[in-house]
């Protein structure tokens, strides 16, 4: 029996400090799925997971993964695997890995959703959601599903390889953040501007350790792909997850994709107690943008004038619903796309690009002069549409992170559709508050289905004749090392704060064909910030890397630990850390450490010897003691679970959950 992966086994759930109160949406499905822990603030809680989804970039590791753990068929209720990231075949790679990923799926009862169906997130919402479950994905935006009244959360693909087969999922008990929305939004103001504002208030580290649940009169004026708009862009708030409640707007739209039979009511009670408090007035909110380079650097239009942009792109899993894109191309038609600016559109899913065609709204966008894209994560993730050099790009998307477009100099604003749309005819940053009445647009009351994107795995008797196909470029997954007493090395690498993996393991069109090879990827871990890094650190053998706070943050690419754990990495020592990076480092067997004083951070740097003795007590004590050179001690944190102490002494969660079964 697997000490990990049976839920039925050891069933191990205290509910510390049970209050005689009404209870948040989140702590109701808390309650319902946790099988391990103590329900406390705080407390390490292990979660059954409903339903799991990947994508291809973070896919292969995952399949690699799960195929290593050796379980022959999924445990969830649905597992999906979708090709959204890796769209551009400039080689065997990508394309190898979409067949490996069908390959695997089909064996082992994954549901596949084929290059083309569309991004993860988007039509996970549309055909496989269901409010009241639990979902986790290889990908941070997974609390899209938030929108649709579910726990969604973004996670490394070993948990989710984990929870592929029938693992829990460890979390830190979260606390609870109502944000209470009043009011309506005035026309021409959109869901994405909400989002903006709470980023605005909250920053990209408010979040951390939290679930922001929103309530109040105001949610009932959103639909489902709006709230999906909040609860996915929740991710660069550093948040758990995001949810709202699951009502009769939810109810509506799931008829509309025809599965109305999976809707239950789901919320708070009236006299639920939260941990903190948000009140956003729905309709003080005005159209704004995220500037250069942060998704919390949040201004209003009219701070930022009338700015002449060479760029605009419209899509990703934040902004890309049949809704945005008819406002969008409401506002084109009729219009030409301003000179020297280049407009992109990728609808989010097959049945929002298939419903455009059909109600020509489509035309509306190639006669304005769009480049229509395929229904993919594309420009989001630098998979082509690298702005020119030093451009202004306004995007629909989630992340600016510098240099994450492909183009270093070049700088990206987040935008709603409303905006990105008006600016690209004009040529310049436009408000749309200007164009006055807003035309009703009307959502059908049945949306185009069709699934024949989508494969279904083989049945269980024919599972034994399902071939894996391998392509050159699939590696295995690295070497692990177990913990060792004393690590004694030079630091090579120091960051400052708020890196996010996009630094520590870039994305893009030439990188990401590397993520099923960990020895190739490696050698661009943090070129973003030092080039020298791979080569220094496997020189080094042995090292330690040393950051600011909210380290890690971005994305839930766990290749941000795997090529460190090439290289050579034992330690990450900052001043905080993201949730999913955290979680990431320790299932690759490398130590998270935070400094018990922040400003301890400054008496490091980089090609320092230090030592980090006793290693052993100290994880089980939580607090270690790093020798300089010069024998300065310096306090470190170390506040791990009994699991995740197991966890570093196997060498991370692979081998644990080897060595468990
Ligand atoms: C992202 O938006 O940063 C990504 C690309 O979707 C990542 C996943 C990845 O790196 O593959 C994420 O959000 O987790
Ligand atoms: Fe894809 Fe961008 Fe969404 Fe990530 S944020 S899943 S890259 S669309």
């Amino acid at each position: 029996m697997q000490r990990q992966l049976c839920y039925n086994f050891s069933i191990n759930i205290f509910f510390g400090g049970l209050r005689n109160m009404g209870l948040t949406l989140t702590e109701k499905i808390l309650r319902a799925h946790i099988v391990d822990g103590e329900f406390k603030k705080g407390a390490e809680i292990g979660l059954k997971i409903d339903q799991t989804l990947t994508q291809d970039a973070t896919g292969t590791m995952a399949y690699i993964e799960f195929e290593a753990i050796g379980i022959p068929r999924v445990r969830t209720e649905r597992s999906v695997a979708y090709i959204d990231h890796n769209t551009l075949q400039n080689g065997f790679e990508n394309a190898d890995d979409h067949r490996f990923i069908g390959s695997v799926a089909k064996k082992h009862g994954i549901y596949f959703s084929r290059p083309g169906n569309g991004i993860c997130h988007q039509v996970h919402l549309e055909r496989f959601g269901v409010p009241g479950k639990t979902l986790i994905g290889s990908d941070s935006h997974t609390p899209t599903g938030g929108g649709l009244g579910m726990l969604a959360m973004g996670a490394g693909g070993l948990d989710v390889a984990v929870a592929m087969g029938g693992g829990a999922y460890y979390i830190t008990y979260p606390k609870i953040v109502k944000i209470e929305l009043v009011g309506k939004l005035r026309p021409w103001v959109s869901a994405k501007d909400v989002i903006l504002e709470v980023l605005r208030r909250l920053s990209v580290k408010g979040g951390v350790g939290k679930v922001m649940e929103y309530v109040g009169e105001g949610v009932k004026t959103l639909s489902v792909p709006e709230r999906a708009t909040i609860t996915n862009m929740g991710a660069e708030l550093g948040a758990t997850t995001s949810i709202f409640p699951s009502d009769e707007i939810t109810r509506a739209f799931l008829a509309a994709e025809g599965r109305e039979d999976v809707w239950s009511e789901q919320k708070a009670d009236d006299d639920a107690v939260y941990d903190e408090s948000l009140v956003i007035d729905l309709s003080a909110l005005s159209p704004m943008a995220a500037c250069p380079h942060s998704p919390d650097n949040v201004k209003p239009l009219t701070e930022l004038g009338e700015m002449k942009i060479d760029q605009v792109c419209i899509g990703s899993c934040t902004n890309s619903s049949l809704a945005d894109m008819m406002k969008v191309a409401y506002i084109l038609r009729g219009k030409t796309v301003a000179p020297n600016v280049s407009l992109a559109i990728a609808p989010g899913s097959k049945q929002v690009l298939n419903m455009l065609a059909e109600n020509g709204a489509l035309a509306d966008m190639i006669a304005a002069g769009a480049r229509v894209l395929e229904s993919a994560c594309g420009p989001c993730i630098g998979m082509g549409q690298s702005p020119n050099s030093a451009g202004i790009s306004l995007r629909t998307f989630n992340r600016n992170f510098l240099g994450r477009s492909g183009t270093k100099d070049a700088k990206v604003y987040l935008v709603s559709p409303e905006v990105a749309a008006l600016s690209a005819v004009n040529g310049y940053l436009s408000d749309p508050t200007t164009l006055g009445d807003m035309p009703e647009i009307k959502m059908p009351e049945k949306f185009l289905i069709n699934d024949n994107m989508v494969e279904l795995p083989a049945s269980e008797a024919d599972a034994d004749k399902v071939e894996i196909l391998r392509g050159p470029n699939i590696k295995p997954f690295p070497e692990t090392h177990p913990l060792e007493n004393e690590i004694a090395c030079k630091i090579s690498l120091k960051v400052d704060d708020n890196i996010t993996t996009d630094h520590i393991m870039p994305a893009g069109a030439k990188i990401l064909p590397l993520r099923s090879n960990i020895p190739e990827i490696s050698k661009h871990c943090f070129e973003v910030c030092d080039p020298e890094f791979p080569a220094r650190a496997r020189a080094l053998g042995k090292s330690v890397i040393v950051g600011g706070a909210n380290y890690g943050q971005g994305s839930s690419r766990e290749h941000a630990a795997l090529a460190p754990l090439y290289l050579g990495v034992k330690a990450v020592i900052t001043k905080s850390f993201a949730r999913i990076h955290a979680a990431n480092l320790i299932n690759a067997g490398i130590l998270p450490l935070t400094f018990a004083d922040p400003a301890d951070y400054d008496k490091l740097a980089e090609g320092d010897e230090i030592v980090l003795s006793d290693i052993f007590a100290a994880v089980e004590a939580g607090s270690m003691t790093l020798t300089t050179k010069t024998g300065d001690k310096i306090k470190l944190d170390c506040a791990y679970s009994p699991r995740q102490i197991a966890i570093l002494k196997a060498g991370g969660l692979l081998p644990y959950t080897k060595s468990a079964k």
